[in-house]
């Protein structure tokens, strides 16, 4: 069984989040601060980025074969980013993608990024709560795919891992988890890593703390890399699992790789809360989904 109605609602919250994280860029410090400290909503629109398009990408996949098919959600990818180059891709998207819609194997361009490492950035990471929320019910099959989704564009296995732990935490958030239990259900699943090493450090820290000082124990996405920003975010989603909105604003407020750390808070927070709690004005300012995808709850 595939909970389709969750996948949905977690795309809507991830799209939300990142939309709403991208309109905090290219303020200045402390003009930033005292907005996210006072709770004013910028003014819209708020276009959604890249981890919209691509988690976009791999939902039209679940709804096509039921499962990560690599070779469509390549093609998917691709023809996203041609359609649209200007969603803020991470850097090496751009090479990767343009190779892929150009006939390349998608897997020896994906292997032969960094030198040969592949990428660790936060990419698989940012788009793949859905397809946690998708297959909710089987947490084997939620990590299988999950690493299989990451694949596609992400080699190296810290963004795998930072892939598999964002879509365990929205299944074990569809499947009603306490956030107090959340961080170490989702480490009893994650890959041993560095995303995993600060999962650790972010499961003893409570969710009362101020987010930070956490960011400041386990980073929140200034590197874009996956273990700089998934622990982060996961720690955040836990703290909140029941307020989208209040989740958001916890989770913008040390800045670092907002339009992200957001968009994986409301993929998370959303596969379980739906988007039936939040403000008209937000919904108002967020660039709307695809018809198939943004559907009321
Ligand atoms: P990526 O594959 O380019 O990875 C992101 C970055 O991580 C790289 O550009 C490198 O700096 C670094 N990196 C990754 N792998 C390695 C490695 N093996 N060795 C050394 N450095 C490495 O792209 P991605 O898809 O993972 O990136 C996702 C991020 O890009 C998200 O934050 C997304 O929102 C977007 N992004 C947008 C903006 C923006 O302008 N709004 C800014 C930053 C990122
Ligand atoms: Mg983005
Ligand atoms: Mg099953
Ligand atoms: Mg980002």
């Amino acid at each position: 069984m595939v909970n389709r109605t969750a996948a949905t609602s977690s795309m809507r919250g991830l799209a939300l989040g990142d939309a709403f994280g991208e309109t905090w860029f290219f303020h200045a410090a402390d003009v930033l601060d005292q907005a996210l400290a006072e709770r004013r909503l910028p003014p819209g629109p708020w276009p959604w980025t890249d981890d919209t398009a691509m988690a976009l990408s791999i939902m039209q996949t679940l709804l096509r074969y039921g499962h990560i098919d690599q070779d469509a959600l390549a093609t998917a990818f691709a023809q996203s980013y041609e359609q649209d180059p200007n969603r803020s891709y991470g850097p090496s998207m751009h090479r990767v993608l343009r190779a892929i819609g150009a006939g390349e194997d998608w897997a020896t361009v994906t292997r032969a990024s960094f030198d040969g490492m592949g990428s660790w950035g936060n990419g698989a990471a940012m788009r793949v709560a859905p397809l946690g929320a998708w297959f909710a019910d089987d947490l084997d099959t939620v990590v299988t795919e999950a690493a299989r989704s990451a694949e596609v564009t992400h080699a190296h296995p810290e963004a795998v891992a930072g892939a598999v732990a964002v879509a365990v935490a929205a299944a074990l958030s569809v499947t009603g988890v306490p956030g107090g239990e959340l961080l170490e259900e989702v480490l009893a699943r994650t890959p041993d890593s560095e995303v995993a090493s600060r999962l650790r450090r972010a499961a003893r820290l409570p969710p009362t703390a101020d987010p930070r000082h956490v960011a400041g124990m386990i980073g929140c996405g200034r590197e874009i890399s996956a273990p700089d920003t998934v622990p982060y975010a996961i720690w955040c989603a836990a703290a909140g699992l029941d307020d989208l909105t209040a989740a958001l604003w916890t989770t913008a407020l040390p800045g670092g790789d907002i339009d992200t750390t957001c968009a994986i808070v409301g993929g998370i927070v959303a596969a379980r809360t739906g988007l039936a709690g939040v403000p008209t004005d937000w919904l108002d300012a967020c660039e709307p989904l695809p018809g198939w995808a943004d559907q009321a709850d």
